[in-house]
């Protein structure tokens, strides 16, 4: 495995390359080009002075999160042909750019959604937290608002202000989209998109839904090991991944991490991983990645990915906000170093112990 971290361009993040490279063990990072929407062509020039700005400070490009797929693509509407071609183009740039990891998702409307974004702990610092009561009480189209004042001045994958005010027109394109169209949907873009994948080697690892369940009633579907799985029977293919999130899956505490990184050997090219608190099986908040501080056990989930071959790269996912540091919500410098150091510190113990026969 590589030891990296999500880092969103110099324009947008409040962490610098050069802090990222402090981390012991990182010299990757997982970034994107914030500024494009979904269905954009992804120029190469774009692509290389991105990587070359990485490369200046000393690493490389591990991966792209995200290369966001368009609602036509998702709804299967007029325009998904044209944005798929644009999607394909945009792999064959980052192909040629020697980037072989893409991670994306196949949310609808919301990318993740968290109730609040700064719940207090005990310690002090705060954290992104979800309660179900709290959304269903609201009304989705202040979805934003409800949350817009703890972003910290920072604009939120996949709650962009220009996307959030034509929610309720996101809601009607996908009010004939129920599950099973939205996954229909899924494979004609994966079996589209797979020649260029081959072409070049880029490695597409879906990111689970967050939370794991239907919210406001839309449509989701990379919620568990049966649907996973069958999305990874439904386009056989090494480049058909997955990213797999601890703290996305985990937000169901029926998903058994361990057995889950188990039965995707092979598929998984990509890791985050993040611990959550659970308070009731509806109410969770975003602990430190430590075992003790939350509901998961870090070291089995570390072990799995280590017992299945897994290398491809890792990041410590949404930290918690400490020492009166402000960033974006979730990725602050510190609690994020505090994760890396942990998780390769787990790693190291789990290498070293099956090396030895332990
Ligand atoms: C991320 C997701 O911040 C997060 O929760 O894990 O936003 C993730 O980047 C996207 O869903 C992947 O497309
Ligand atoms: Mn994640």
């Amino acid at each position: 495995m590589e030891m990296t971290l999500r880092w969103y361009g110099s324009q947008y993040d409040t962490v610098t390359l050069e802090q990222i490279r402090q981390i012991p063990g990182v010299k990757g990072v997982i970034t994107t080009l914030y500024y494009k929407q979904p269905g954009e062509l992804w120029t190469r020039e774009e692509i290389r002075a991105l990587k070359d700005e990485v490369a200046a400070a000393g690493m490389h490009i591990a991966g792209i999160e995200s290369v966001n797929v368009s609602d036509a693509i998702k709804t299967g509407s007029e325009g998904r042909d044209h944005d798929i071609e644009n999607y394909i183009k945009t792999l064959e740039n980052l192909g040629k750019e020697d980037i072989h990891l893409v991670c994306y998702n196949f949310m609808p409307v919301f990318d993740w959604t968290r109730t609040e974004l700064a719940r207090k702990r005990e310690d002090g610092s705060t954290v992104l937290a979800y309660t179900q009561a709290a959304v269903d009480s609201l009304n989705p189209e202040k979805m934003f608002d409800s949350i817009a004042g703890d972003m910290n001045g920072t604009v939120m994958p996949g709650w962009e202000p220009e996307r959030m005010a034509r929610v309720k027109e996101l809601f009607e394109t996908y009010k004939d989209i129920d599950n099973e169209k939205l996954f229909e949907n899924l494979v004609y873009f994966l079996k589209a998109i797979m020649p260029v994948c081959n072409e070049y080697d880029i490695k597409m690892a879906i990111h689970p839904d967050d939370p794991a369940w239907s919210v406001f009633g839309l449509p989701r579907i990379i919620i568990n090991k049966e649907n996973i799985l069958r999305l990874m029977n439904a386009v056989d293919d090494v480049h058909n991944g997955v990213t797999f999130c601890s703290g996305s899956y985990g937000t169901n505490l029926n998903n058994n991490l361990p057995e889950m990184i188990r039965s995707l050997k092979g598929r998984i090219h990509f890791a985050h991983v993040r611990n959550l608190k659970f308070n009731s099986p509806d109410d969770f908040e975003e602990a430190a990645h430590l075992s003790s501080d939350g509901t998961f056990d870090m070291y089995e989930i570390i072990k799995a990915l280590y017992d299945i071959g897994f290398d491809g790269p890792i990041r410590p996912d949404h930290g918690r906000m400490i020492w009166g540091e402000v960033a974006m919500p979730g990725y602050g410098l510190y609690d994020r170093a505090l994760g890396a150091a942990y998780i390769n510190g787990l790693w190291e113990a789990v290498e070293k112990a099956s090396e030895r026969g332990i």
